[in-house]
């Protein structure tokens, strides 16, 4: 392990970018806005049948996208490492996938794949690009978990593993969307885009023990230095530990650990979240984290035009100039 971690422990901070056809309506369904949940998780919050949200996709045209920018504003923050976010919940690949046309390359007019676009650039300025993939849960495919107003028989978005396991139908058909979509796609994730950092999940609670194995060990036999973080199931699974969403302060008991925080309260962008974290207290979570042994990652959810607003960059920006004036490095 320590081999695999020998990197990351010197990267210390990275960003975390959430992007996907939820940046689009930003939080805002219907004309109704969404209160009290993350801008990502519309499509379970306002319950949008598939349909509805595939429309997304032929209108998602980010002409403002550029992957030498976003890896600039990282690197001149200060971060070492990007994570992004390939597939989020809701099922939309952002990446060019064979085993799902549900991708941003196939559906949407603008048709670039920016996880490839994004991993060059990382290449070019000594970022290490690393990989968010929802594996648990997949609000499009009609055999995952989340999605019960599609698909009444499905695993519910709350249901916890001891639960469904015990349901032949929910779990044989939960097997199939492992093997046809969420196994296959890691795959392609790990063949397609050169080394990666960090092949970074999300809900690997909702898995049964021997499912969170195996999607390890397809990682390990794919790329065997690629970290994997433990929620790909829970402890002790995977290389290192993260604290729950926003809980910088909560210091996980091992020595390897990262924290994970929003600027405002959305990782996706919500056009109405405007509850920012001041660049001071950023700054503080940064600290308290990394002298606690911690690696810290710091969101940014792009607009659904392709740009960091401007909340975001200015905040980034502050974390440049610290870092340069107080940084080791
Ligand atoms: C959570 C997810 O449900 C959020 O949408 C976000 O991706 C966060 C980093 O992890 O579990």
């Amino acid at each position: 392990p320590d081999r695999r971690l020998g990197w990351w422990r010197e990267a210390r901070l990275g960003l975390f970018i959430h992007w996907g056809l939820y940046s689009l309506p930003a939080g805002i369904w219907n004309g109704e806005e969404l209160k009290g949940a993350y801008g990502e998780h519309l499509m379970l919050r306002a319950k949008i049948p598939v349909k509805d949200y595939e429309a997304i996709a032929g209108r998602f045209n980010p002409l403002k996208f550029d992957a030498e920018q976003w890896v600039q504003a990282a690197k001149s923050a200060g971060l070492n490492y990007l994570v992004f976010t390939a597939k989020h919940h809701d099922g939309f690949a952002m990446y060019d996938s064979e085993v799902s046309d549900y991708n941003i390359v196939r559906r949407t007019p603008f048709g670039h794949d920016p996880l490839a676009e994004l991993a060059e650039a990382c290449r070019r300025h000594g970022i290490v690009p690393c990989i968010y993939y929802s594996h648990a849960m997949d609000w499009h495919h009609p055999d995952s978990q989340g999605n019960t107003w599609d698909y009444p028989g499905n695993i519910g978005a709350y249901e916890p593993a001891e639960e469904w396991i015990r349901d032949e139908d929910k779990s044989s058909r939960f097997e199939k969307y492992l093997e046809e979509k969420a196994m296959p796609q890691i795959r392609e994730l790990l063949t397609r885009y050169g080394p990666i950092g960090v092949l970074w999940f999300d809900c690997g609670h909702k898995l049964t023990e021997a499912q969170g194995r195996r999607f390890l060990e397809l990682v390990r036999s794919i790329q065997p230095d690629c970290l994997v973080n433990r929620r790909v199931w829970k402890e002790p699974l995977g290389d290192y530990g993260n604290t729950s969403d926003n809980q910088p302060h909560v210091r996980i008991p091992r020595q390897d650990w990262e924290s994970i925080a929003t600027m405002n309260d959305s990782w996706g962008y919500k056009i109405n979240d405007h509850n920012w974290k001041t660049p001071s207290e950023i700054l503080r979570q940064l600290i308290d984290t990394v002298s606690m042994n911690g690696n810290y990652v710091i969101n940014v959810g792009p607009t659904g035009d392709g740009e960091f607003d401007s909340e975001s960059l200015a905040r980034l920006h502050r974390l440049g100039t610290w870092l340069q004036t107080n940084g080791d490095s």
